[in-house]
């Protein structure tokens, strides 16, 4: 699970970065200002948390996001990236609704190019081979066409499953989720500067946090000890990280189940719509091979319960088969045999 952390030039991408990434200054000073860099975070779940005090295993394992942040105003290569976060610097008196647009526009030129690329290639090639599947990307290529010369991204059309299968090797960019990040400056905390962003970001339904970056990058080069006065003296409770990293990790449109077997409880997480046979195939080929059922328990159910005893007692540890689609916080013994 990667997102590409985008933006226009010196809007504090690389600030976001360590921000999420809670990297310290030493950590960084060394690395490349002008080539992208990887960053993996833990994803928060305070579940864990109440697993752990359940199942008392030796080990929790988070999910995981990699971050990538790349310099300057960047086409990322979307190869492997599922997300983009799109980080406008509120902080520097710019006007983020048209940095939005501005980067919108941008990034449609970039698939357009794409789709007439693609497409005057097929019309070559259906001259001698007119198949369905051939036929079918052709379709899609003018619907997406026809949507960028509106102005609008392709994440905005309504495909079906075959449409969208016939053109997902292309990657487009306005195809991917974003999340939108309103970097703002320290003076500008609550002052509800990000409100316009907001309001654009609802009309385009993204999802979008502000986020003062510069803060939150100087909070991971505090030692421990220091760390909670320091916090305590600003008036924050939680940093604004932990729900960026959340508010990304939905954008992603995943959701998490748990497993909780032998010494360790892990989060584990999958696109939303998943059944259960194809949960087991994360965890391992032989679990998926060999599936014969899943004993699940909601999270919901098992802290009303406080046990696993309980919720067995009241019929809320239950018996699925394959087609089941795994909901968010599903704790899921996997029964297989290979
Ligand atoms: N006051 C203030 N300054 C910030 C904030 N975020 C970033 N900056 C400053 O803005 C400058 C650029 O920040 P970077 O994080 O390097 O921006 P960038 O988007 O990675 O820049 P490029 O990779 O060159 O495009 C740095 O001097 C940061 O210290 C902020 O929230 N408040
Ligand atoms: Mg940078």
């Amino acid at each position: 699970m990667k997102i590409a952390i985008v933006g226009l030039s010196g809007c504090g991408k690389s600030t976001c970065f360590r921000a999420i990434t809670q990297k310290t200054k030493r950590e960084s000073e060394g690395l490349d200002p002008t080539k992208p860099h990887l960053g993996v975070v833990k994803v928060p779940d305070w579940r864990l948390e109440m697993l752990k005090s359940l199942f008392n295993p030796k080990k929790i394992t988070p999910a995981e996001i990699t971050f990538e942040d790349l310099p300057g105003f960047h086409i990322p290569h979307i190869k492997e990236i599922e997300a983009l976060m799109e980080v406008l610097g509120v902080f520097a008196g710019r006007d983020p609704v048209k940095d939005m647009d501005d980067i919108g526009v941008e990034f449609i030129l970039a698939d357009t190019e794409v789709v007439k690329h693609r497409l005057s290639s097929l019309d070559k090639e259906m001259k001698q081979d007119r198949s369905p599947e051939k036929t079918r990307e052709h379709e899609t290529l003018l619907k997406c066409r026809e949507c960028l010369e509106r102005n609008m991204p392709i994440r905005s059309i309504t495909l079906t499953h075959d449409e969208e299968k016939s053109i997902r090797g292309f990657q487009f960019l306005t195809g991917k989720p974003i999340v939108i990040v309103g970097n703002i400056g320290e003076d500008q905390t609550g002052s509800g500067v990000t409100g316009a962003i907001e309001a654009e970001c609802a009309r385009r339904g993204f999802k979008s946090v502000e986020f003062c970056a510069e803060l939150e990058a100087e909070i991971a080069d505090i030692d421990e000890p220091e760390r909670g006065p320091f916090l305590k003296e600003l008036g924050i409770e939680q940093l604004a990280r932990d729900r960026v990293i959340d508010i990304a990790y939905q954008a992603l449109g995943y959701i998490t189940f748990f497993t909780t077997k032998g010494d360790e409880t892990k989060a584990w997480p999958v696109k939303n719509g998943v059944t259960a046979l194809e949960a087991a195939g994360k965890i391992h080929s032989d679990i998926q091979r060999g599936f014969i059922r899943a004993e699940i328990v909601n999270f919901t159910d098992l802290e009303a319960c406080g046990s696993v005893q309980e919720a067995r007692k009241k019929a809320l540890v239950r018996l699925e088969g394959k087609e089941y689609v795994v909901r968010d916080g599903d704790i899921v013994d996997f029964r297989f045999n290979v």
